[in-house]
């Protein structure tokens, strides 16, 4: 019995990591990322492809502010695999004041949205924020 159960934890393990999908963001010429709100599961993976010039991601915030994915260079290709649930924030270094954010939703877990919505940001990037949470919430 304890057999049968290792073999089938071992099948759900291997299916979990086949599932595991990746999502791409582009920067647009309108200084935005092409996705705003992404709603991914654990272990999915994103992907920003700089289509458009002068613009990177650097997070704000995530479940744990210790161990954020490191800032991206600007015009580079950039990929992370997430791997804790939780709500994350990311802004485009120059633009970020203007609006330029984006939202990740991981493993439809909001727990951290209160330390999220507490990041200090300009007027702009804050309206921005909110409608993205505002959209985030309406799908969950
Ligand atoms: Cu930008």
């Amino acid at each position: 019995m304890q057999r049968i159960i290792f073999i089938f934890s071992l099948i759900l393990t291997f299916t979990k990591i086949s599932s595991a999908e990746t999502i791409q963001i582009d920067f647009t010429p309108y200084d935005s990322y092409s996705i705003e709100v992404a709603k991914i599961d654990v272990g999915d993976s994103i992907e920003w492809l700089p289509k458009n010039e002068g613009h990177n991601v650097e997070f704000l915030g995530g479940p744990d502010f210790d161990s954020l994915p490191e800032k991206s260079d600007l015009n580079a290709f950039y990929s992370v695999t997430f791997n804790l649930p939780g709500v994350y924030l990311y802004h485009c270094t120059p633009h970020g004041n203007t609006g330029m954010l984006g939202l990740i939703i991981v493993g439809n877990d909001f727990h951290n949205l209160k330390n999220i919505e507490n990041i200090e940001l300009s007027r702009t990037a804050k309206s921005v924020l909110s409608r993205l949470i505002r959209i985030a919430k309406s799908d969950s």
